[in-house]
């Protein structure tokens, strides 16, 4: 080989380990989310995607996969945990049956106010949550607002306890919300997200549970007018990362995954008041009837609010817990 031609190929090979090194520290990632484009998670999704590839100036591509294409939570649940998805963004009730602290987040009335379940989670609970989500599986990147869920139905309202008989209510797949919903009278069924429309078509339902947000985007406010502001619950949705994509990020990208959690995050927090006053006020004008907190009727609510915790709480270390959620200040 003469001297030019072995420069060459010397060269040549140098950039292809080059190439190859890049190929290897660049990383293409999905995030499955139910939420179709519009929806205000999905803006601050896009948020973390692009400050995530930033912060690793490209080594690592987030691609978003909205509207329920990977699958429903329960299946993007199970898939990021065993790797066959990198991220997901679900409602923390779908982990209420794997991870035990996450359950009691679904406890009726627990939280006082939004920034009491921020305290919560950026306190010892959240660390507390987020080690018994590692050993499921996966990483929790960040908490997100999802405001206060409220029952919604298409026949009548919902004004008291009594108004729950004989009313078929979808629930997510939780144990807790499946208590729930016995405990109130009526008969839970488990449906995923983004059938919950047919079933209302189909009479399969009679209502559901939901914040304004997600009522309106959903559209399920076109088949069930009636939404009845009992604020039951606060359940916030999670990021998650598989543990199997982290275990295969370097420590400055895990950073970076966190950071850009953490932005997104934020940016939430700033968007979901007014996205929630933006739903309430385009599902009223399309002709929701809205039975505000003070036309109900509370009666015998903490009795079934205490049978709940009850079942839940099976000993001192869960009183403990709960008791530290009810504390903080
Ligand atoms: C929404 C939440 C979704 C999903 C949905 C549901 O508020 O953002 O992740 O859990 O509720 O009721 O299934």
């Amino acid at each position: 080989m003469n001297s030019s031609v072995s420069m060459a190929a010397k060269l040549l090979g140098a950039m292809l380990i080059g190439c190859m090194a890049n190929l290897a520290s660049a990383k293409d990632m999905v995030l499955a989310e139910v939420h179709p484009d519009g929806h205000v998670i999905v803006t601050a999704e896009a948020l973390f995607a692009k400050r995530f590839a930033e912060l690793t100036q490209g080594e690592v591509k987030v691609d978003l996969k909205t509207g329920g294409k990977l699958g429903n939570e329960t299946q993007s649940w199970a898939k990021v945990r065993d790797g066959s998805i990198d991220i997901v963004r679900i409602n923390c009730a779908e982990l209420a049956k794997d991870v035990k602290s996450i359950q009691f987040l679904s406890l009726p009335y627990l939280f006082r106010s939004r920034d009491h379940m921020w305290r919560v989670l950026d306190g010892d609970f959240g660390k507390r949550a987020d080690a018994e989500v590692e050993k499921n599986g996966a990483i929790v990147l960040a908490y997100y607002d999802s405001g206060t869920r409220s029952f919604y139905t298409s026949k009548k309202p919902i004004r008291s306890r009594a108004d729950f008989k004989g009313m078929t209510i979808r629930i997510q797949n939780s144990p807790v919300y499946k208590d729930l919903i016995t405990e109130l009278g009526a008969t839970p069924v488990v449906i995923p997200y983004n059938d919950v429309t047919e079933a209302f078509k189909t009479g399969k339902i009679d209502g559901a549970e939901n914040n304004f947000v997600s009522y309106m985007e959903s559209g399920h406010y076109k088949y069930a007018k009636y939404y009845s502001m009992d604020e039951h619950s606060s359940v916030p949705e999670v990021l998650l990362m598989s543990k199997k994509s982290w275990d295969k990020l370097t420590p400055a990208q895990r950073k970076a995954a966190q950071d850009a959690a953490h932005e997104s995050a934020e940016l939430m927090k700033k968007l979901w008041a007014d996205a929630e006053v933006a739903a309430a006020a385009k599902v009223k004008k399309e002709g929701a009837v809205i039975i505000e907190k003070g036309q109900m009727n509370f009666t015998g609510i903490e009795e079934f609010a205490v049978r709940l915790y009850s079942k839940y709480i099976q000993d001192a270390a869960d009183l403990n817990l709960v008791l530290g959620i009810m504390r903080t200040k």
